[in-house]
């Protein structure tokens, strides 16, 4: 088959021992000339085409040389659930600091920015939300991520570095429960979307909802049609498996109610 084109000469990918990382590294090495890996976790060998930076996000000179040489980023790394605010202090907001001011420093004009759908967790599952819709955060993760977003669009705004804030829903090799039917995002959509990010002509600040073609669906994409992210993948066909093995919710659960599920109801961490 023939190699699609490329759309960066260097990419860093960062979270990249990560669940998501681990997905993305052999499908993103298609799309670079070469795949720069980090984290703060080991990564194994360097792969042909691919270099492997260790670096804590929480650590600006690391992260600063991480940067360096790179063209574009797709910043997975952090913490990814809710946690003490200590901890998501350093790892995501403090390391999204760094980041992009080592972007500015380095001439990266472009990142992809793994954000959650628990920016929002607090609207319902009843309701239909759009990139419009303020923050609703449900947990200090959440907060984080609201950060990040704003972080980007001050980046954008006096430097012009463009971002997409990726919402994603929930990214595993199948939906684990039934909200997940709603949230789901395959791997391979993923990449559908982080391709489209990184190629997409003119991405500017972007909000854009990761999720797959599910049927039931509680985000409005309208607003991302200039991605060009069209999901190829569907959460419908694991729904009678998801059924089965699940029982009905109680819908006096707040994980029930809410769009962020069981994370409007972890912690508190202080
Ligand atoms: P993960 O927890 O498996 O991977 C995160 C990676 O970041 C880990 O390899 C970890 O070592 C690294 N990391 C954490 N703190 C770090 C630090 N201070 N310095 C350097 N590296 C650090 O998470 P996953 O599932 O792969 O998610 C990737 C990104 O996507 C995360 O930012 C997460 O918040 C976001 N996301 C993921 C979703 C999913 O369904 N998997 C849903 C919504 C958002
Ligand atoms: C997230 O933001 C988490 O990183 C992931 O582990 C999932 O729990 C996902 O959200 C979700 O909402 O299902």
């Amino acid at each position: 088959m023939e190699k699609p084109f490329t759309t960066h000469h260097r990419l860093l990918l960062t979270g990249a021992a990560g669940g998501l990382g681990t997905a993305l590294r052999p499908r993103l090495k298609a799309d670079c000339e070469v795949l720069r890996l980090s984290d703060k976790a080991a990564l194994g060998a360097a792969q042909p085409g691919e270099e492997i930076v260790l670096a804590d996000l929480a650590d600006a000179a690391a992260v600063n040389a991480m940067v360096a040489g790179c063209d574009a980023i797709v910043h997975l790394g952090g913490i990814s659930v809710e946690a003490p605010f200590p901890a998501i202090l350093q790892a995501n907001i403090v390391g999204a600091v760094n980041l992009y001011e080592a972007a500015r420093q380095h001439g990266v004009r472009r990142i992809v920015f793994a954000s959650s759908n628990h920016v929002t967790g607090f609207y319902k599952q009843s309701e239909t939300i759009n990139a419009n819709h303020p923050p609703r955060p449900d947990g200090f993760y959440g907060l984080s991520k609201a950060f990040g977003e704003d972080l980007a669009r001050l980046y954008f705004d006096r430097h012009g570095i463009e971002t997409a804030c990726v919402r994603i829903g929930s990214s595993f090799p199948e939906p684990k429960d039934r909200r997940m039917l709603a949230t789901w995002l395959s791997f391979d959509d993923l990449h559908r979307l982080v391709r489209a990010c990184l190629s997409t002509p003119v991405l500017g600040h972007s909000i854009v909802f990761g999720m797959s073609n599910n049927a039931v669906t509680w985000w409005d994409n309208s607003h991302a049609r200039h991605i060009g992210f069209v999901p190829q993948d569907s959460s419908d066909v694991f729904r009678d498996a998801v059924y089965a093995r699940t029982s009905a919710p109680d819908l006096n659960d707040p994980a029930a109610i809410y769009q962020g599920g069981a994370f409007v109801k972890a912690g508190p961490f202080f």
